[in-house]
């Protein structure tokens, strides 16, 4: 369908798109992230409604929502590779309030994007500034089970952007038993441990769905497999699978493995390993499983790509209505 289509379409909820393309326009339900893609048309991943949505700007944030769930962006300039960890603090401050303003109080997804990842000031680098600022602005006394799944990609363009899925319902956390939580982190990786859970359930009256944080190649809480591409790959399928397990022992996700998702998205250090691991990948996992590549920094200067997953199935019988 083209981008006018869909956004004539009431039930769109959100168009992300990716690349160089051109400005996404004016629609708040429309989203640019600017990640190249090593594919020969840039992808666009497209969130629909089952029922018509809302659409609207306030103090920066650009909304669609319907009866169960908002989809919110934001996007700041950030300039000063300093204050990164208070741009951080500022922007999740705003967005959980006006989520909870709305009443979508239960971040179940979120997506953050942001420049030169690794470059340090002060002693941190931005990825770790950006942990501190926010931790800081979801407070000491949050519940960790309310942390969204979340991804957090470089991308080589100044400026902070986040988008985030909602719900008026709480998800489920579902941690993943091969790794240490990341809320958890010993102070190895940086001062303040990253605030999100490894997925989240969420069961709509419409169906189920199972959002996957990005996913790397760690075991424990330490790094594995570096300088080696396709064992990172390798991690990271057992590292899916086994949170996948972990969901179906917490509530019906209805799947068995990572060949089963809906769509994965891979995010690539660099373009020289899209053969390799686009081959390996199809050899590992189902060669039909939806995926999109996209090029950007990972969170550790030691890994070289990371997979978030997303599964959509049908609704449970006590959830339809
Ligand atoms: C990791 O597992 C890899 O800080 O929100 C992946 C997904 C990673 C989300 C975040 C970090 C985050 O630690 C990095």
């Amino acid at each position: 369908m083209t981008r006018e289509r869909l956004i004539a379409d009431v039930c769109t909820l959100a168009l992300v798109t990716f690349g160089d393309s051109p400005s996404p326009g004016e629609d708040p339900r429309q989203i640019h992230v600017p990640l190249s893609s090593v594919q020969a048309s840039p992808p666009v991943e497209v969130w629909c409604s089952r029922e018509p949505v809302a659409t609207g700007r306030e103090e920066g944030i650009a909304y669609s929502r319907n009866s169960d769930l908002m989809f919110a962006h934001i996007s700041i300039p950030e300039t000063d590779s300093g204050e990164l960890e208070r741009a951080t603090d500022l922007t999740y401050r705003r967005l959980y309030g006006f989520l909870d303003a709305t009443g979508y109080r239960h971040p179940l997804r979120i997506w953050n994007f942001f420049s030169d990842i690794h470059l340090e000031h002060e002693g941190l680098d931005r990825y770790q500034a950006f942990c501190v600022g926010r931790h800081r602005a979801l407070g000491e006394g949050i519940d960790s089970r309310e942390l969204p799944a979340a991804t957090v990609i470089g991308t080589r363009q100044a400026g902070l952007l986040i988008y985030v899925l909602a719900g008026c319902d709480a998800g489920t956390q579902v941690e993943n038993p091969r790794q240490v939580s990341a809320f958890h982190y010993p102070p190895d990786y940086g001062p303040q441990s990253p605030s999100f859970s490894r997925a989240m359930m969420h069961h709509w009256p419409g169906g189920s769905q199972l959002f996957i944080s990005g996913t790397a190649s760690i075991v424990g809480y330490a790094s594995r497999h570096p300088s080696n591409p396709s064992g990172q790959l390798a991690e990271i399928l057992e590292n899916l699978n086994a949170l996948i397990r972990t969901a179906r022992e917490t509530g019906e996700p209805g799947i068995a493995d990572v060949s089963e998702l809906s769509l994965v998205k891979v995010y690539l250090r660099d373009p020289d390993l899209y053969p390799e691991i686009e081959s390996a990948l199809s050899r590992l996992a189902a060669p039909s499983l939806p995926r999109l590549f996209l090029l950007g920094d990972i969170c550790r200067q030691d890994l070289l790509l990371e997979i978030e997953g997303l599964y959509t199935g049908p609704a449970r019988e006590r959830d339809t209505r």
